[in-house]
């Protein structure tokens, strides 16, 4: 995925704990060891009280068609954190200039990984964001194992599935 340069920094790359407490991971969702890998917003990097500090990172355009539409991204998020202000997730045709909001979730209440999905059916190509703020420094959220799958999402989602077909998301983005 790669970064926007329309917010007010960029999500890292982590493994482990975050750099405070009572917010954030200690392990990641992967492994649920403190050995593996998630991407976060780093809240110790924002502005501080009460200024909304947000993130974006996007994919690489998705093809789809009337043919081809039907989509399932999954996700897994942790939103620990008294900080917190919101995890929300776009599409958007043309990169960031026209979004439609499919997830968003707010508040930072627990220190649990939970999982997200959502139906995609577009017929035009599409970009997904992934867009997380917080205000203050205990607002540290994390995602992990995004994948999308060609097919609409179950209707009593099993949270094991994983499709065959698809693709699997992967961090490329090492800086921090
Ligand atoms: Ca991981």
């Amino acid at each position: 995925m790669d970064q926007s340069i329309n917010d007010d920094g960029n999500w890292i790359r982590n493994s482990g704990r975050t750099n405070s407490y009572r917010t954030g991971p200690s392990k990641d969702h992967t492994l649920g060891t403190p050995q593996g890998h998630y991407v976060y917003l780093e809240a110790t990097h924002g502005f501080g009280w009460d200024v909304k500090y947000t993130v974006r990172m996007l994919t690489p355009t998705i093809r789809s068609s009337n043919q081809v539409r039907d989509r399932c991204l999954v996700f897994w998020y942790h939103m620990y954190g008294q900080h917190i202000v919101s995890l929300n997730i776009y599409l958007s045709p043309n990169g960031e200039t026209t979004e439609t909001e499919v997830f968003t979730k707010t508040g930072g209440g627990v220190n649990v990984w939970k999982t997200g999905h959502v139906t995609i059916t577009e017929t035009l190509n599409f970009k997904i964001i992934l867009e997380a703020s917080s205000a203050g420094y205990r607002g540290d959220i994390a995602v992990d194992d995004i994948s999308i799958s060609l097919q609409k999402c179950a209707i009593a989602y099993d949270q094991s599935h994983h499709s065959p077909t698809g693709f699997t998301l992967t961090w490329s983005i090492a800086r921090r």
